[in-house]
């Protein structure tokens, strides 16, 4: 297992009732365990016994803390949850025995604490919750188990005075956690392929939208399904088009069977940050209300904390503002979303530890939510017809270099900045360059009837489902 960072000197914090003051201290240089990895036996074993409690209690929003017999504790732990994390950390008692955990929520969204052996208190924010547990000499280990939570660093342990925690003490000496990866599941229902068409713009200028955040199955790729949330159930989102000047009102609902609290935040709006982007809980709704005043290829997502997790498990789509004379007619439009997969165990949401690399490597890079679909489903167009192509990367954090092998773009937007058709000095272009949450416009036509593939020339990452097809007329050159 990777070596984990020490914590430095940080200040005394007071976490132990004052009946026991001698408790009421760190000591600083402890060896902090390492964190219960998913990829490791013993983290899958608590993920085992985690699954199995989450499943005992039904839904995780229903506070469900044992009972527990009302035996005299040593002690009251207070410890508080924030997003996303737990203070103070870590925490030390004078000696094992039996303590009354105080968990209170100061975040903005529910948290709870699981600890090793199977006490689970939840709390709403600015809740507090009791429940009594028996911490060993080992040390006891717990863990936020919403999803995301624990891998953005929820977790903590509660040591004893003058022990050193057993996780610790086993992995001095091994090496890099073993990668378990994702098998394919030859069970999992076929993907639903995604309609490439661009919608027309909205008629009107006043638009009523309502966005639900759904979180539902999804499979992302053959043979792989994770546990996706989105916007209206699909993954992009629903393409939004409209024109300079619209005014937008966004009915943004959280249905009650979501676990997690999501929010939305749309570039192309000019809105304070703690104003219409702020998280709902699962149940709530609210309006966003924002005027379009540029033109372009824009972003929204989901911006609730973390906010990676909640990009990378599906919660993006596009907004295509037209500039107020509307855009110049052509033969067929369509809107491309290329986005990474960080693939979780199958049926799970995806992997927020392995989206948080420094170094980003997704399992799949995909346009339109699905793996390949595009080549397993060329999108039909005819030689010599206009095409225009609404791009936009959603990331969360891989660049893309969108091309289209055989053609060049005569015409891009990209980010308002524009190459125009028939230009005087005849220039053109082979790829756009998309930061994660730019946006582009790119017309093109093809010369001769065949097939053209779409990729992002980041050929590291074709082969993880960067790929797609045009096919011009039947698809054969020769005939
Ligand atoms: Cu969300």
């Amino acid at each position: 297992m990777p070596e984990m960072p020490r914590p430095t000197a940080g200040p005394a914090l007071t976490h132990v009732a004052a009946r026991h003051p001698r408790a009421a201290h760190l000591s600083s240089g402890q060896h902090r365990p390492q964190p219960m990895s998913q990829h490791t036996p013993g983290g899958v074993i608590l993920l085992i016994a985690l699954i199995a409690l989450v499943s005992a209690c039904g839904a995780p929003a229903t506070t469900t803390a044992p009972a527990v017999t009302a035996r005299p504790t040593l002690g009251t732990i207070e410890l508080r949850a924030v997003d996303i994390g737990y203070q103070p950390e870590p925490i030390e008692v004078p000696r094992a025995g039996r303590y009354t955990v105080a968990f209170r929520n100061d975040g903005q969204q529910t948290h709870d604490v699981v600890f090793r052996g199977g006490l689970r208190l939840i709390a709403e924010p600015g809740q507090t919750i009791t429940g009594d547990v028996d911490v060993p000499e080992a040390g006891l280990s717990f863990l936020c188990s919403y999803p995301g939570h624990y891998e953005a660093g929820m977790t903590g342990i509660i040591t004893v005075a003058g022990h050193r925690p057993a996780d610790a003490a086993t992995d001095d000496h091994s090496g890099p956690a073993p990668s378990l990866g994702v098998i394919a599941d030859p069970a999992a229902p076929p993907y639903t392929l995604v309609d490439a068409t661009a919608p027309a713009r909205l008629t009107g200028t006043v638009h009523e939208i309502t966005l639900e955040t759904i979180e539902r199955p999804m499979t992302v790729a053959t043979g792989f399904v994770q546990q996706v949330w989105t916007f209206n159930g699909t993954v992009p989102g629903p393409v939004i088009r409209v024109r300079v000047g619209d005014t937008l009102r966004i009915r943004l609902v959280n249905p009650s069977s979501s676990v997690l609290p999501h929010s939305i935040d749309f570039h192309a709006s000019m809105v304070a940050w703690n104003d219409e982007m702020t998280s709902i809980t699962p149940g709530a709704e609210k309006v966003y209300e924002w005027r379009a005043n540029y033109a372009g290829v824009w972003m929204y997502h989901c911006g609730t904390s973390p906010a990676l997790h909640h990009i990378a498990n599906g919660m993006y789509g596009m907004v295509i503002v037209e500039p107020r004379a509307g855009l110049s007619p052509v033969d067929r439009e369509l809107a491309l979303v290329q986005s990474e997969w960080y693939l979780g165990p199958q049926g799970e949401p995806g992997s927020l530890a392995a989206a948080m690399a420094a170094a980003p490597a997704p399992d799949l890079v995909v346009f339109n939510g699905v793996a390949n679909q595009y080549l397993e489903h060329p999108i039909p167009i005819a030689t010599g017809e206009r095409v225009r192509v609404f791009v936009l990367n959603a990331g969360p954090s891989v660049d893309s270099a969108f091309h289209v092998v055989g053609t060049i773009f005569d015409t891009v937007i990209k980010e308002g900045v524009a190459l125009t058709r028939d230009n005087p000095q005849g220039y053109g272009a082979q790829a756009v360059d998309l930061a994660p949450a730019q946006g582009a416009i790119v017309e093109f036509t093809m010369a001769e009837d065949g097939l053209y593939p779409i990729v992002t020339h980041a050929f590291n990452l074709v082969g993880r489902g960067a790929i797609g097809m045009f096919q011009a007329g039947d698809g054969d050159p020769h005939r």
